[in-house]
């Protein structure tokens, strides 16, 4: 080959490698609206569904067309879940079709024995919201209602809840819990307090999340399982996902609502201890391991779809370069099959737990990144998953989880956090900014939207 011809093939390949391709063109606000406009269709394609074969139930069965409760009695999860989802995508029919489920059928006036946690985040946090976006009073009624009932659950000998309460009886089991299920109140409890007067719901919620952070080890971290009668840990494993992952979340976030110091005390002091301790590198991202409480060292390098929200929470708060590497380990963990497996080893690439229930939170990040850096990579990662979901796990009665993420085989059900969360996310982050403020709102950790009252 001649020299020229050379120099010019060179040039051309240098032009080509820098400039941005099709792909890498920044979202006009046509294709933004175009990205809501398919967002929306989902909802409602998910909303029919739940309707027309599952109305009543907490939620959908997509293939079977039927519906489930989680208990004796249902507890219109589903409703509840998605109501302030339709509230913010201007989805006003449906909206007003699930509160209406809502106010007309919820009652908790039953002997049922309920998960404290789950009931927490996914009905208080729901009628919370859906209290302040509405303004309906029979929202705000149900949640004092709720959380009275909710409340004999703090009696143990430490202040951190037992796992389940009977709504009626107020009695109580299973001591064996969780740094997620003792201190994930804190946002709920903390509204419960500003609405009622009754300054009980913010102190028991917070004592709760202290006595698990009173209990860290030498080296600032906590570990997954803990008797809440006698406050030993009995699993000294420390991560950041499934049974701990919101209780960190919660602790930065009480900053974020209420202005509480103790709370972004601790969140810093633990997030700090989990940069040293768990952040690890490998070249395809930023992935936190699982190590020992008290030494600090890997026991196992476990990763999955949960752990993916702590790049956002990093983001919102102000941390973008750490969330940023992690971010590009989650997308990692999406694109290796195109849908994300609950658990794999991100040393080995081994999947330990092939299925995706239609998680929402690396969606979540995508969001919370791309609020803070403006960065359209988060765009483009977005529209990557919010396509694989639409498309893959799509029935004609809704979205169905994923059993396997390897063969793609659908399993039966459609959790209320799908139409709460993932498709809210996905939803907000390609609307525009004025549809939720961040400097106004904070969203408890199944996305119900709560307002700033009282900050400092
Ligand atoms: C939701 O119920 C909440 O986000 C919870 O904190 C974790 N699990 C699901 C979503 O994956």
């Amino acid at each position: 080959m001649k020299k020229t011809t050379k120099l010019v093939l060179l040039i051309a390949l240098l032009l080509t490698s820098t400039i941005p391709g099709k792909s890498q063109q920044n979202f006009t606000s046509r294709q933004k609206a175009a990205q809501c406009e398919k967002i929306k269709t989902a909802c409602r394609h998910a909303w029919n569904g739940y309707k027309k074969y599952a109305s009543g139930y907490d939620a959908l069965n997509p293939i079977s067309k039927t519906g489930h409760n989680w208990y004796g009695v249902s507890f219109q999860m589903t409703p509840l879940d998605a109501y302030d989802t339709f509230f913010l995508l201007g989805l006003k029919e449906e909206a007003k079709e699930a509160k209406q489920m809502v106010v007309s059928r919820l009652n908790f006036d039953v002997d049922q024995e309920v998960q404290l946690f789950e009931i927490n985040i996914r009905l208080m946090g729901g009628l919370l919201s859906s209290f302040e976006l509405s303004k309906d009073k029979r929202l705000l009624a149900l949640a004092r209602d709720l959380g009275a009932r909710l409340l004999p659950a703090f009696n143990s000998a430490t202040g951190m809840p037992y796992r389940y309460v009977n709504l009626k009886t107020g009695k109580t089991r299973d001591a064996l819990s969780n740094p997620a299920e003792i201190g994930t109140y804190l946002l709920e409890f903390g509204k419960l307090t500003q609405y009622t007067g009754d300054s009980t719901y913010y102190r028991v919620a917070k004592k709760a999340a202290l006595e698990i952070y009173k209990r860290r080890s030498d080296v600032d971290l906590v570990g997954t399982t803990i008797d809440v009668s006698t406050g030993e840990w009995k699993n000294t494993e420390s991560q950041i996902g499934a049974r701990i992952d919101s209780y960190y979340e919660y602790l930065y976030k009480a900053w974020l609502l209420f202005g509480d110091k103790d709370c972004r005390e601790a969140w810093e002091i633990h997030n700090k201890a989990i940069k040293k301790y768990l952040l690890t590198e490998v070249p395809s991202g930023w992935y936190f391991t699982r190590v020992d409480m008290k030494s600090g060292k890997e026991t196992n390098s476990l990763y999955g779809a949960l752990d993916a929200f702590y790049a956002g929470i990093l983001a919102l708060s102000g941390d973008t370069v750490t969330a940023r590497n992690i971010q590009k380990g989650n997308y990692s963990m999406w694109t290796t099959y195109n849908i994300e497996p609950e658990e794999f080893n991100f040393k080995s690439g081994v999947v330990l737990y092939p299925g995706y229930p239609l998680r929402p939170e690396n969606i979540e990040s995508c969001f919370y990144l791309y609020r803070k850096t403006k960065d359209q990579e988060f765009l483009r990662m977005g529209e990557h998953m919010i396509n694989d979901i639409l498309t893959k796990c799509r029935t004609d009665a809704g979205y169905a989880e994923v059993k396997n993420v390897k063969t793609l085989e659908l399993s039966d059900s459609m959790e209320s956090f799908f139409l709460a969360e993932t498709l809210k996310y996905a939803y907000l982050l390609f609307a525009p900014e004025t549809a939720v403020d961040l400097g106004k709102v904070v969203f408890n950790t199944e996305a119900h939207p709560l307002k700033i009252t009282n900050n400092e």
